[in-house]
């Protein structure tokens, strides 16, 4: 009897340490975690820094199923693209009405070499506003006054159409040059899309044979765009690839050739010669060159007109496409091109995807830049 009171006292000693142990562990979950560091509140982005950024979160567009030049990116969005170049002309715009126009002069200068358009243009461009006595009347005077200066200069280049021969014996080249990384292929196969929806029948040229990767790069487009591709050899001559693309197109009833071309070789020489080749290869029948699209990346900035110069004196272009003015505040580029070099601005790339490339229009991209 005593054993037996013995071992239930056991029982009960041992039931009560194993509850009191339980009680005393923390909760689940946070036994074995590691010690919590108070988070960081997240910080503003600043929006007024130059130079190479990751791009700033962009609505996504819907996936355009109608031409592009029909399906121009919405006003409020070509805002939010060119936002880092906006914000440049902030203090410009917060002068508002009652602002001062010499203070309004300081800021418009600001803006305007910081968006890289160039010392050269702004000096022209400021001088011309000046010229219109603006300051007499206010800030809010001055940047209207800059607005149309601005639309002037893009006046002087009316002609931003992409130039096609409907000639039913003509099988139209688009040769697309500009140095390597610019964004060549990734605009090929934009406009391949947007030509296809246009109703175009289109074929794409692989002339970059430079590296085997660039062809792989443009079947992918082939692919998305339902196009055909003709490609060469890794290291085979371009021009050869050019002229059976157009052979082939011509027998297919395409009407229209991209041909890429190779961004680098080893010396400037051998690529302004074959540059030259290339686009006499595609000009024999029926092949016929309607454009020399010179493809610019707007993050270079003031680079970017130096490279315009080189090539224009190298193969004569008919027109640039800008790309990439999504990622940077130097977008005011594109008005020292057109005024500087004469040279119409047909395409702008705001992005990434495959509907982010949109015909060049001045009045929408100096209200995104510019405009209240
Ligand atoms: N954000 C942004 N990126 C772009 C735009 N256009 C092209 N890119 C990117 O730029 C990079 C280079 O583009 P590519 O088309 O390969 O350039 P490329 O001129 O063909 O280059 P190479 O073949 O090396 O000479 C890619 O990562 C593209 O996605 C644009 O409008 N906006
Ligand atoms: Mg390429």
């Amino acid at each position: 009897m005593i054993a037996l009171w013995v071992v239930l006292g056991v029982v009960v000693v041992l039931l009560g340490t194993i509850a009191v142990t339980r009680s005393r562990r923390p909760p689940r979950g946070t036994r074995q975690g590691p010690p919590i560091r108070p988070t960081a509140p997240p910080r503003p982005e600043p929006v007024e820094v130059l130079g190479p950024r990751a791009a700033p979160p962009v609505a996504k567009q819907p996936v355009v199923e109608q031409p592009v030049s029909e399906q121009p990116v919405a006003e409020a969005t070509l805002r939010e693209r060119l936002g880092r170049a906006r914000n440049l002309f902030a203090p410009l715009r917060a002068l508002g009405a009652r602002g001062d126009g010499a203070a309004a002069f300081d800021a418009a200068e600001e803006a305007l070499l910081r968006a890289d358009v160039g010392v050269e243009t702004t000096e022209a461009l400021l001088s011309a506003v000046r010229g219109a006595q603006a300051q007499r009347e206010g800030a809010e005077a001055v940047r209207e006054a800059l607005e149309d200066e601005l639309l002037a200069v893009f006046d002087e280049n009316p002609d931003r159409t992409l130039r096609f021969d409907d000639d039913a014996a003509v099988v139209n080249v688009w040769l697309f040059v500009g140095v390597n990384g610019v964004g060549k292929t990734t605009s090929i196969g934009k406009i391949a899309l947007a030509r296809r929806h246009d109703g175009r029948s289109v074929l794409l040229a692989a002339g970059d044979t430079f590296r085997a990767a660039a062809a792989d790069q443009l079947q992918v487009w082939a692919e998305r765009a339902g196009t055909e591709i003709v490609r060469g050899a890794e290291g085979g001559d371009p021009s050869a690839v050019v002229f059976d693309a157009v052979q082939r197109a011509k027998a297919r009833g395409n009407d229209l050739v991209l041909a890429d071309t190779a961004g680098r070789l080893h010396t400037k020489v051998n690529l302004v010669e074959e540059l030259r080749k290339i686009r006499r290869v595609a000009d024999r029948e029926p092949g016929r060159v309607t454009e020399v699209l010179l493809v610019l990346d707007a993050t270079t900035g003031q680079n970017a007109l130096i490279q315009a110069r080189e090539f224009t004196e190298a193969v004569g272009v008919t027109g640039v496409v800008l790309t990439k003015l999504d990622s940077t505040a130097k977008g005011g580029v594109v008005i020292s091109i057109e005024r500087q070099l004469g040279l119409p601005v047909k395409l702008v790339g705001v992005g990434e995807g495959s509907e982010d490339m949109i015909p060049f229009d001045p009045e929408a991209f100096v209200d995104a830049l510019v405009g209240e």
